[in-house]
């Protein structure tokens, strides 16, 4: 429905009718206004959400695997049902997103052959392995820690059913980021091997996580627009900078290096200012060439052939209550 919308919109481009609608459609966006799915927006607008909506979604349900690796060797009942509880969030989270993408026109199905094929993209950071329990710390304290930096601004995202999205999904994270920082914590104040278990997993997501970000402003292709059209708040180096200057103290106080040995404090500033980061491993890592991708996509594919019988079952049940609906309506 929607779709025929935009598609009979997009057949006017170029009209005076057409730059008009633009204008007013900008001006909302410049007034703060929420878009909602059955108010006009341009072709372009749809497909950026879409783009970026869905690629949230994906980096959700992937980013379930390199923790629930470490659900059956959690160290404590209590571990084990924290754990268990985040990955869980991050299912729901998952299917939020993809019911804010479908309100712009795509279907679930769409979206998930997306996934499955190679075709779309999810966060790089799902790519690396959980190598012991400590990498379960980190994940919570600066993966989860980077998706709240970038998430609170899209709180305030223009498109309504994203923002609204992001409130509860922000809410969690934040729970998810301090559990991690108390595996952390722990493990820090434990025997020297727990410690240097700690520092080691630092070492290895430290540089994954500035990644997430995504590419230096100077290279990023989507910022502008997504900026003029109030999608994204803060550019992807200003969002990267909020995280190292948030986080650097926090390793300090784990007693914990950052595995970076041009960082240093701007006495001007008070900013933390990182050395050169790898971008060839980034654009390595997109390219389907980091360490876990097969893994994932094969571990994907896999749950989504073994819930074959359940979307079947679904479907015979649905198809059972129409079916009874239309006998009484009848
Ligand atoms: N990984 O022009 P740019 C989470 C792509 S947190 C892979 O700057 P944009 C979680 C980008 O998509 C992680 N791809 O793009 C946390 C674009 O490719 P296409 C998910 C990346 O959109 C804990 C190209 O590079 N969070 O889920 O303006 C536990 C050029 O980039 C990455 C979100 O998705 C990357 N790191 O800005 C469990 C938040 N970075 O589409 C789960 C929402 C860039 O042209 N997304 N690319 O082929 C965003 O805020 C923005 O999309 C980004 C990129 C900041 C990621």
């Amino acid at each position: 429905m929607y779709t025929q919308a935009l598609n009979t919109a997009e057949t006017t481009r170029g009209t005076p009718e057409d730059a008009e609608r633009l204008a007013r459609f900008q001006a909302r966006v410049d007034a703060e206004e929420r878009i909602e799915p059955n108010d006009w927006m341009p072709e372009a607008y749809r497909r950026t959400l879409v783009r970026q909506i869905s690629q949230h979604a994906h980096s959700e349900i992937v980013g379930m695997l390199p923790e629930g690796n470490w659900i059956t060797r959690a160290p404590s009942l209590r571990r084990k049902a924290a754990l268990l509880a985040k990955v869980q969030d991050e299912g729901g989270h998952g299917l939020y997103l993809y019911a804010a993408a479908e309100t712009l026109g795509t279907s679930r199905e769409e979206l998930v052959d997306q996934l499955l094929s190679g075709r779309a993209k999810y966060s790089s950071i799902f790519n690396y392995p959980t190598l012991t329990w400590a990498d379960i710390g980190a994940i919570g304290w600066l993966v989860d820690g980077a998706a709240i930096m970038n998430q609170i601004p899209l709180c305030r995202c223009s498109y309504g059913p994203y923002a609204r999205a992001m409130i509860r999904v922000c809410k969690e994270e934040s729970f998810h980021q301090r559990q991690g920082y108390e595996i952390m914590l722990t493990l820090c104040r434990g025997t020297p091997e727990q410690k240097a278990m700690a520092q080691d997993a630092l070492n290895r997501w430290w540089w994954p996580c500035l990644m997430m970000f995504g590419p230096p402003d100077t290279e990023s292709q989507h910022s502008d627009q997504s900026t003029r059209w109030k999608i994204k708040r803060f550019s992807n180096d200003e969002l990267r900078q909020r995280f190292i200057d948030a986080t650097v103290p926090q390793a300090h106080y784990l007693g914990l290096t950052p595995p970076d040995p041009a960082l240093h404090q701007d006495a001007a500033t008070g900013h933390w200012r990182h050395g050169p980061i790898d971008w060839q491993e980034f654009r390595d890592v997109l390219a389907g060439h980091g360490p876990c991708n097969r893994e994932r996509l094969e571990a994907r594919r896999a749950a989504h052939a073994d819930g074959a019988w359940v979307r079947a079952a679904a479907a015979a049940h649905a198809e059972k209550r129409r079916a009874r609906d239309a006998a009484l309506a009848a």
